[in-house]
């Protein structure tokens, strides 16, 4: 594949500050450099700049730098959708609130292409809030449901050429949901596979039931990778940890079947905080699991002495 890397060093959608050197950390961490070694071509192409700021004041105090966030979501929508075309686009975050501009760009690229457009969400929270119901008021919590369509963003956000269908979303590892999200999420259809879920079937049989249904719809597959997805034991490189995530061979084997389906068209790895790790070990754990997504497999895993 012709995978193109692009930087976006968003960070104020989270509480605290450190995002920013996501990128960077990838980078250093040798994400190029594994990738090719899997045979694939690598472009990589910077870091995004935002879009110019205009000011937004919104009835809801709580928000924190929506002027940024939705410069942020403007630009990346528009690369997005170009980069759609051109090859494997994987994106290196920056928090969370990126989405916003990925999941709207992918999905005007795939209807264009005529092709149902699909998401797999990897994290511990749905962020599934509106500007209305957000209580923290950092705005990597509602990516989803902006590009779901869900009311209040308008004005604010720009508008989506194609919405996602909430129905053709799939949560796995969720474990941190708000009173507002609980609600929403059910109502909207989308499917969350909490990690009570996980303990109980197992990853496989879960992914394997939604790649079938992508499969069986020609769709097209988003998958996006909350570092707070995996367990803060083994990945502590992250502002928003919570206790029971997913563990090194649930992460891997997710990676490994959606390699073996063929079906994931575009990446995006958030929420990496290089402030907050250790030796760049949540970073080298990232890497991995895209090689695996890649078509690494652990019979060809190189040995890494003296890391993690
Ligand atoms: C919480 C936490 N639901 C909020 N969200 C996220 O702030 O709205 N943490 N995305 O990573
Ligand atoms: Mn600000
Ligand atoms: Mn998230
Ligand atoms: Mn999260």
């Amino acid at each position: 594949k012709h995978c193109i890397l692009l930087g976006v060093p968003l960070q104020e959608g989270t509480g605290r500050l450190g995002c920013d050197m996501g990128p960077g950390g990838f980078r250093a961490a040798g994400l190029a450099g594994a990738l090719q070694e899997l045979g694939h071509s690598v472009e990589d192409r910077g870091n995004l700049a935002p879009a110019p700021q205009r000011p937004l004041g919104h009835p809801n105090q709580a928000i924190k730098h929506l002027p940024e966030v939705v410069a942020w979501t403007e630009a990346l929508a528009e690369a997005s959708y170009r980069l759609g075309a051109e090859g494997m686009p994987i994106i290196l975050g920056g928090d969370h609130g990126l989405a916003a501009g990925t999941l709207s760009g992918f999905s005007r690229r795939a209807a264009e292409t005529g092709r149902p457009f699909f998401v797999l969400w990897l994290d511990a929270h749905p962020d599934f809030h509106t500007l209305d119901s957000t209580v923290s008021g950092n705005l990597h919590g509602c990516p989803v449901a902006y590009a779901t369509g869900r009311p209040g963003f308008e004005g604010y956000f720009p508008p989506l050429a194609a919405p996602v269908n909430p129905e053709n979303i799939c949560m796995i590892g969720i474990r941190s949901v708000d009173p507002a999200e609980r609600t929403a999420l059910t109502a909207a259809g989308v499917t969350v596979h909490d990690m009570r879920a996980i303990d109980e079937h197992g990853v496989g049989p879960l992914l394997q039931a939604f790649l079938k249904r992508v499969a069986e719809a020609n769709g097209v597959l988003h998958v996006s990778l909350d570092v707070d997805f995996l367990d803060p034991g083994i990945a502590p490189g992250v502002g928003t940890t919570v206790p029971g995530g997913a563990t090194f061979r649930e992460a891997h084997l997710i990676m490994e079947m959606l390699h073996d389906s063929g079906l994931a068209t575009s990446l995006d790895l958030v929420e990496l905080n290089p402030f907050l790790d250790e030796r760049g070990r949540t970073a080298l754990l990232m890497v991995d699991l895209v090689a695996s997504l890649m078509g690494r497999r652990v019979m060809d895993r190189p040995t890494r002495a003296g890391t993690a």
